[in-house]
């Protein structure tokens, strides 16, 4: 059994030097700034505040990695397409971004998070079609479900699964302040990384 008790924020990377390299598997979490990454690790580990829950947009601009019990990693990526973000800063952000998932063999699941109320930007599509050529499992996670009512939580939750983005990718609906969607996503942790969770 994964003792969730047991994470340890292993390093905020700033470059792709201090990547970890010790062949644990990585679930990783993207999405624009503000989408609730921070918030969503926290639900899944129990937390309060192991992540940081930025109240304004773009505070996250390392890869900051959780270690579980040693047994599994937690990869937190900087959010994008944050606006007021200095063009050049955007740029080292992606890259780093980029070095991260193009170098790192050990990504045995990404999780794509998607705001339900606001829908796939271009760059949520950039990282899932990335994503559909890569071969590394996603899922798209729609947060903030709690923002919607049920006639609009349908029509977003379907809008994604009939996406050809999506394609035939997992949609979860997922709630940091109502746990909905929790369990669910920790299915599809345990799906395809063979820790006994
Ligand atoms: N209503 C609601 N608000 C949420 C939910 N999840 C996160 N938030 C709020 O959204 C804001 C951003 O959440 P974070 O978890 O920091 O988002 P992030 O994706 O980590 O943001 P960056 O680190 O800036 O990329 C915070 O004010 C959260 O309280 C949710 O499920 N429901
Ligand atoms: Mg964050």
């Amino acid at each position: 059994m994964l003792n969730l008790q047991k994470t340890e924020l292993m390093i905020c990377a700033g470059k792709p030097e201090q990547f970890p390299k010790n062949s644990v598997p990585h679930v990783v979490f993207s999405g624009r700034s503000n989408v609730g990454k921070s918030s969503l690790i926290n639900t899944l580990l129990n937390r309060k505040s192991l992540a940081r829950v930025s109240s304004a947009p773009g505070k996250t601009v390392t890869v900051n990695f959780y270690l579980i019990d040693n047994a599994l990693i937690f990869a937190d990526l900087p959010g994008y397409g944050y606006a007021r973000r200095s063009y050049d800063k955007k740029e080292d952000f992606s890259a780093l971004t980029d070095a991260y998932l193009s170098k790192c063999e050990d990504i045995a699941l990404i999780l794509q998070l998607v705001d339900l109320k606001v829908g796939l930007t271009e760059y949520d599509r950039m990282m899932l079609q990335w994503m559909n050529e890569s071969g590394i499992p996603f899922c798209v996670v729609g947060t903030k479900a709690d923002k919607l009512n049920k006639t609009e939580l349908k029509a977003a939750v379907s809008a994604l699964c009939s996406d050809s983005d999506v394609g035939a990718a997992p949609v979860i609906p997922f709630s940091s302040l109502k746990g909905t969607g929790k369990d669910e996503v920790w299915r599809q942790i345990k799906n395809v990384v063979s820790v006994d969770i």
